[in-house]
């Protein structure tokens, strides 16, 4: 059996998103993600021109044959696009590999650890009594754990909130935004949100927050510090990782369980803040960070600091990775929880999937492989539309982290 074609669908059904297809001489297809938000096409061209040739007439089974040819191969190893890339052929190939064994992809994995794959919502308002109204909502919905963020009196544009209820879209066409933050500001009013949001549900809703890399860790201490008496489920991005000994300060300070690493691309990312028992939840995607191949080593890296999953699921990640990750999710033992921002119909449309929501968690029919497929002739009505990210600035006009 051999690898005949190798595609890159671009389409943009109310934001962009590119998935490969690869298609074996005896006509079996697998679709992996490889969108990388804001930076899209950079990834089309990685593909076409040095991925594609290199892969056309090998044997789609050998997986890791291909991961460790296109990783070490390629010389220049990790960062964003490069994962990203590796990402999206690794995920075609488990869909293949799965269509040809007519099982699922969490059945080659090792099978079921859980039915279901706790999920959770994003609830934001522009103001705490709209958060707490979102909150209720998500409660209405079914969820059993809700993100929560809000508006910050004095900042015109927090992150994680729309400019219209519900849902959030951050990407957005043309140049990017700007947009301005101001950490006192934040630092004072968020444990008030807190404070409502948990009288309002009371103490068995798992409540996260997002800080978004926004803190110092000084900063990151004094928010997860103040946050005690709400028992949140995480807090995430509390501070940048780069520096993984910073989460250390944080630690110190604060019992509030934290999450990082959906900016990560490989294990060496988060090697350090898992052995260390800096982080409790890895939030490491399989777009982002090599595919089913190297989560699946990630994970088990973690599961020996008993550190969990929590991966990453935002609307820019696409039903090809949502439909991997909950078969991942299904599988790995040391699960912890998976993000569900809901991607708009016309999207689902797109990429009809096996994955639905039933009572805060996202379930599977057996289907073999992902369990996902893309309409190409309706993906080709919506072309490519250049979007950007915004970008940050404190208040005296300095560069920071969006
Ligand atoms: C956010 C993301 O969902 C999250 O936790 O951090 O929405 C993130 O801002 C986007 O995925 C960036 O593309
Ligand atoms: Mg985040």
């Amino acid at each position: 059996m051999k690898i005949e074609r190798l595609q890159t669908l671009v389409t943009c059904p109310g934001r962009n998103f590119v998935t490969v297809k690869i298609t074996t001489d005896q006509g079996v297809h697998g679709l992996g993600d490889a969108t990388l938000n804001g930076r899209e096409l950079a990834v089309v061209a990685y593909l076409e021109e040095h991925v594609f040739p290199c892969l056309v007439g090998k044997d789609p089974r050998n997986i890791e044959d291909i991961w460790q040819y296109l990783y070490r191969g390629a010389y220049w190893r990790r960062g964003p696009v490069t994962m990203t890339a590796i990402a999206a052929i690794d995920m075609a190939l488990w869909d293949i590999l799965g269509k040809l064994a007519g099982m699922p992809v969490w059945r080659l994995l090792g099978g079921k650890s859980r039915a279901g794959v706790m999920v959770y919502g994003h609830a934001n308002g522009r103001d705490h009594a709209e958060a707490v109204e979102a909150v209720q909502q998500h409660l209405e919905q079914g969820y059993k754990a809700i993100r929560v963020q809000s508006g910050v009196p004095g900042m015109d544009k927090v992150y994680g909130v729309g400019k219209t209820r519900g849902f959030y879209e951050p990407a957005q066409k043309g140049l990017p935004p700007e947009e301005d933050w101001d950490t006192a500001l934040y630092l004072r009013h968020t444990p008030e949100l807190f404070r409502k949001v948990r009288e309002a549900v009371g103490p068995d809703v798992h409540l996260l927050h997002d800080a978004h890399h926004r803190l110092t860790p000084i900063e990151a201490a004094q928010l997860c510090k103040s946050l005690e008496p709400w028992r949140l489920f995480w807090v995430e991005d509390a501070t940048p990782a780069e520096n993984q000994e910073a989460f250390r300060l944080i630690r110190q300070h604060s019992t509030t369980p934290l999450a990082v690493g959906e900016i990560f691309n490989s294990i060496w990312d988060c090697k350090d803040l898992i052995q260390n028992q800096l982080v409790d939840y890895i939030r490491s995607t399989i777009v982002h960070a090599g595919g089913i191949t190297h989560l699946r080593r990630i994970a088990d890296f973690a599961a020996l600091h008993q550190v969990r999953t929590g991966f990453h699921g935002a609307t820019d990640l696409s039903p090809v990775t949502m439909a991997a990750a909950v078969n991942f999710g299904l599988w790995v033992p040391n699960f912890g929880i998976q993000e569900l921002m809901p991607h708009n119909a016309l999207t689902d449309e797109v990429f009809p999937h096996a994955y639905r929501f039933e009572d805060g968690h996202l379930v599977m029919d057996e289907v073999p492989g992902l369990g996902v497929d893309i309409d190409e002739t309706l993906a080709a009505k919506y072309p490519y539309e250049r979007a950007y990210l915004p970008v940050a600035r404190l208040r005296d006009g300095t560069l920071w982290n969006w």
